[in-house]
């Protein structure tokens, strides 16, 4: 059994740990109590799209087995779920009003969690549109962000009495880039640059449920970007050019909108955003309670080659280990990001929640029904010294989440990445908690 770990550095009393899903990648019951199709059901069922032609139908069947996963949870000896929303089941054709069948779902899951004192924090979009929104246009259009807005009213009705933590968006430059750009994601689309006015209408998306929630009551308001420090390829200045396009598309488009009501010069490109896009600022930069950062890995990026689509091309970070997605483990990227956007935003940079970091390994169980995942172990106890260090550096970070509680739906990847600290069978859907589990449950105890 784990032992507490000498090697971990201490945290503020009132630092909130906790652990990560979404709906569509944990949840399953995909045709129950009224829940409409959304853009990763269509997705899955597109030949070629997703590997080994799996979907999200049963994924972990957190639907019913989450008092079990709550459980898990109080066990581990968490503060906080982080767990998001599926506008389809609450809206199952993307407009009119709740399903209160889909909301009696997270209105039981809330309650377990607070009676387990576990402190619920809400995403609103994790990525799974309703298809008739994404018919009618989904993020290209305008009006796509009053429907979001409209959702977001119903749910924060329903629950903001019980959570305290909301969370508008799930990594707007993810589903700009690989749902609408490079088509690796739902909705499949691949209008590279074009793809541009995805990322503005999530914006005002997230200005708009702002709005909404206060008016509700949301205690916290936040939102969930991707963010990830971008490394030129070399010092030739067409590299450092590339590279700092790419920061712009991944990072600052949607982290100065937000914090700073402006949009980076993004004299690179030709076009791109709405003509109007200024005129929605405002509402963008609304105060926030927390900004949320997703960390994963750094960016290595050349400058294109000829006849390739983008300006800037992705390039290997071959000198470090990887983890079994083929991300490499580059724990001080995290201190690095985190201090850029300290640097960037000084004081417009809200308290900052880790809102997911994590890896994939290729875990199983072994003859006596153990999961040994020694290097998720120590891919977070070197992200954690690196958080520490950048606390230490003068980042106000309040929390950090794993991501993810469970082994789950990876979305183009399938079942074969496997994030969670519990493995899932996913023949069985036995839970079965990771070495890492055993680690991070004492390395809580240990810090009270
Ligand atoms: C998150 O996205 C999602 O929020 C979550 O749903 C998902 O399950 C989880 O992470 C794990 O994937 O190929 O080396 O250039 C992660 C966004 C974008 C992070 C792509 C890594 C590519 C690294 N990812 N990025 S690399």
């Amino acid at each position: 059994m784990a032992v507490p770990d000498p090697t971990l550095p201490s945290f503020p009393d009132d630092f909130l740990w906790g652990a990560a899903t979404s709906a569509y990648q944990v949840e399953g019951a995909v045709a129950e109590d009224g829940r409409g199709r959304s853009v990763w059901d269509t997705f899955c069922a597109t030949p070629g799209k997703v590997a080994r032609g799996q979907n999200g139908d049963v994924a972990c069947d957190h639907y019913h087995r989450y008092p079990e996963d709550v459980a898990l949870l109080a066990e581990l000896g968490l503060d906080a779920y982080r767990f998001s929303v599926a506008w389809p089941r609450v809206q199952p054709t993307g407009t009119g009003p709740a399903n209160p069948a889909g909301l009696d779902f997270y209105d039981r899951l809330v309650d377990a969690l607070l009676a387990a004192d576990l402190t619920p924090v809400a995403t609103l979009y994790h990525w799974d549109t309703p298809q008739p929104v994404e018919d009618a246009g989904g993020w290209l259009a305008r009006d796509t962000a009053h429907r979001f807005a409209d959702y977001a009213a119903l749910v924060a009705e329903r629950l903001a009495d019980r959570v305290p933590w909301w969370i508008t968006l799930n990594e707007p430059a993810v589903v700009t880039m690989l749902g609408y750009g490079v088509g690796e994601h739902a909705p499949g689309r691949t209008l590279l640059l074009d793809a541009l006015p995805a990322a503005h209408h999530q914006l005002l998306a997230h200005g708009l449920a702002t709005r909404a929630l206060r008016s509700a009551g949301a205690a916290r308001v936040g939102v969930a970007n991707s963010h990830t420090p971008v490394w030129p390829a070399s010092d030739h200045p067409d590299d450092v050019a590339a590279a700092a396009a790419y920061a712009d598309l991944h990072n600052w488009i949607y982290g100065d909108p937000l914090l700073v009501g402006a949009y980076p010069d993004l004299a690179w490109l030709a076009g791109g955003l709405p003509d109007d896009a200024a005129d929605d600022l405002p509402l963008i930069a609304q105060p926030l309670d927390f900004y949320g950062v997703n960390y994963y890995c750094p960016t290595r990026v050349r400058a294109a080659d000829p006849g390739e689509p983008l300006p800037f091309a992705v390039a290997e970070i071959a000198e470090r280990p990887r983890t079994h997605v083929g991300w490499p483990v580059v724990p001080e990227g995290l201190r690095e990001i985190l201090v850029a956007l300290r640097a960037r935003y000084r004081e417009a940079l809200p308290p900052v929640l880790v809102t997911e970091n994590g890896c994939s390994q290729d875990d199983a169980p072994d003859e006596r029904g153990v999961v040994d995942d020694p290097d998720r172990i120590d891919f977070l106890r070197q992200h954690l010294v690196a958080l520490r260090q950048a606390m230490d550096d003068g980042v106000d970070v309040r929390g950090y989440f794993v991501w993810s509680l469970l082994d789950n739906f990876e979305w183009a990847e399938g079942y074969d990445q496997r994030f969670g600290l519990v493995h899932v069978d996913f023949d069985t859907l036995v839970r079965t908690p990771k070495a890492s589990y055993h680690w991070l449950r004492a390395a809580l105890r240990d810090e009270g």
